[in-house]
């Protein structure tokens, strides 16, 4: 039996957005979505708001990313909608299914030049799975069904839908959609056995596994599988700490070694992009695990690459059948390298130097985090440090922007991350830069009382930018910030609370006092402008 609904076009909306598993919303108020509020309010939606639209969707994408359900952002009209677009953008290069709902000026005098009156699906359409203007009350319960099964569709992303204000506002009946039903698309078994048989018959391979094994809920077939076939692991974007940092095949410091040793270099649910020097392996082959076929590169030819469910084919390289080539020495071998990297960096984590540097402030933290804390990184080379140092130890608790590179998904992480895990620890690790973009938001989480615990790594510059410039030119521009700014004191105003560290002894007392504060706090580390995180080429 289905059921019918009925109510405002807001009220419809609502009732499909928690068919789909939708728990709140992040929005920024404006009154071309005012039913949307009305719905949320009288059936005790969680709705959450913010400073500006960016930290809505980028909250939106924290939930999804963490919780692996669709996030929801609603934005209004015209500059709503466009204030957005960066998030939408990171979600889509993230895979993160995101629902990004928009006011939209009334269709029955549209060109008449209404308030905010601009057509968004050109803009949006470039960067989303699917995007829509749905023009009836009627209608919008199975838009909204339509676009979360896409957005949650392998390889999932961003949707956008729009409501001309008469639609949203008149009132309609529909069926209520029953929510979502997800097939999982088998892989071409002869193409897993392919790679089954290069990993199994390789003398030196490696694995790197990145965020679809994560958000495919594969992370327990990849350890099968890995252990199965003795296989080293690394690990990128929400893949980190896939398999927890004690385990044998768990590696993270070797590898240069690995990458330029191995014979078969398997890439599970990431793309062969810059990160991963675009598939090139030198004479390695590779093996390319991809969730969708839309995922196989399209520059190069992977010797195999099996498209589906990653948790099937996962499970299948975990019961491969065949005989296999003994990598305990190939694992010795990079155990021994990722030994020494881990000595050099725990040396780095220690050091008293003045100014501090930011492996210092990493050597800190990781002495007061919690297994199980969320940490985001939004910056440049702070956050590059952050990634080197910081070892998460679960998978789901780790949030950078993704292959976009977006600064300022800072406080909107935040928020997605407190609302995913009220009682865990949520840290940010921000550049004083990145700072700039959303730091605001903290307004936000003050008033609704979400603490998080921000670390500014104050260098008083855009270094990843400056000191390249320096490096290409012999000058830079355009790449300093105010030295020392008191980022603790716009955190206080805002009515949380922090504080300025100069000297590396006072880093744990500061942290511990940050994580016990419950409110907002931020920690503005002061850093060493001279520290360049090392890398052989970079333009971001
Ligand atoms: C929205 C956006 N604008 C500009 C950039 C280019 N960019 C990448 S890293 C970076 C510098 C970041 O500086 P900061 O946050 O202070 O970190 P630091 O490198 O100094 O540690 C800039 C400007 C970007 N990635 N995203
Ligand atoms: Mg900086």
């Amino acid at each position: 039996m289905t059921e019918r609904i009925e109510g405002h076009g807001g009220e419809l909306a609502l009732a499909a957005l928690r068919a789909y598993g939708v728990r709140e919303m992040f929005t920024l108020s404006g009154g071309h979505v005012f039913p949307l509020y009305d719905a949320a309010y009288k059936n005790d939606f969680p709705i959450y708001d913010v400073r500006h639209e960016q930290s809505a969707v980028f909250a939106a994408e924290a939930v999804a990313k963490l919780q692996r359900r669709p996030g929801l952002a609603v934005l209004t009209a015209g500059p709503g909608v466009t204030n957005g677009i960066s998030g939408l953008t990171s979600a889509y290069f993230n895979a993160s299914p995101v629902l990004v709902l928009g006011g939209r000026a009334p269709q029955f005098r549209w060109g008449s030049g209404s308030l905010q009156e601009m057509d968004h699906l050109p803009l949006v359409a470039p960067v989303t799975k699917h995007a829509e203007t749905v023009f009836s009350a009627d209608d919008i319960p199975r838009a909204v069904a339509a676009a979360l099964s896409t957005a949650l569709t392998p390889h999932r992303g961003p949707v956008f839908l729009d409501f001309p204000l008469e639609a949203i506002f008149s009132v309609g009946d529909a069926e209520l959609p029953a929510g979502p039903d997800i097939a999982p698309v088998e892989a071409d078994p002869d193409e897993v056995a392919t790679a089954a048989g290069l990993i199994a018959g390789a003398a030196r391979p490696v694995i790197i596994a990145g965020s679809d094994v994560w958000t495919g809920d594969a992370v327990d077939a990849l350890r099968a599988a890995a252990e199965a076939l003795t296989v080293p692991v690394f690990t990128n974007g929400m893949g980190r700490g896939a398999l927890p940092p004690e385990h044998p095949l768990a590696f993270a410091k070797a590898r240069r070694v690995a990458l330029s040793g191995a014979d078969v270099v398997v890439v599970v649910g990431t793309p062969l992009d810059f990160r991963l020097s675009f598939g090139d392996f030198g004479d390695a082959k590779v093996v390319h695990i991809v969730d969708a076929p839309s995922q196989r590169a399209g520059h190069l030819q992977p010797a195999a690459a099996p498209a589906g469910d990653l948790r099937g084919i996962l499970t299948a390289l975990a019961n491969h059948p065949g005989g296999r080539v003994d990598h305990g020495d190939w694992v010795a071998q990079l155990r021994s390298a990722e030994d020494a990297a881990k000595a050099r960096d725990a040396e780095e984590m220690a050091a008293e130097t003045d100014p501090i540097r930011p492996a210092r402030v990493y050597g800190e933290l990781r002495k007061v985090l919690a297994r199980d804390a969320v940490t985001i990184g939004d910056g440049g080379d702070f956050v590059s440090y952050a990634g080197r140092y910081l070892e998460p130890a679960q998978p789901g608790t780790w949030l950078d922007p993704g292959p976009y590179g977006c600064l300022g998904t800072g406080m909107g992480y935040a928020m997605g991350a407190r609302v995913t895990h009220p009682d865990r620890q949520v840290c940010v690790l921000m550049g004083d830069g990145a700072a700039g973009f959303s730091l605001m938001d903290v307004e936000s989480l003050v008033r609704q009382k979400l603490p998080v615990v921000i670390v500014v790594g104050n260098n008083g510059i855009w270094g990843l930018e400056k000191h390249p410039m320096r490096a290409m030119y012999g000058y830079d521009v355009a790449a300093d910030l105010q030295p020392e700014l008191r980022y603790d004191h716009v955190v206080s105003a805002l009515g949380g609370a922090g504080e300025t560290v100069a000297k590396a002894a006072d880093l744990g007392g500061a942290l511990q006092r940050a994580f016990d504060a419950g409110v907002p706090y931020l920690v503005n580390v002061l850093t060493d402008p001279a520290d360049a995180y090392p890398r052989s080429s970079n333009l971001a």
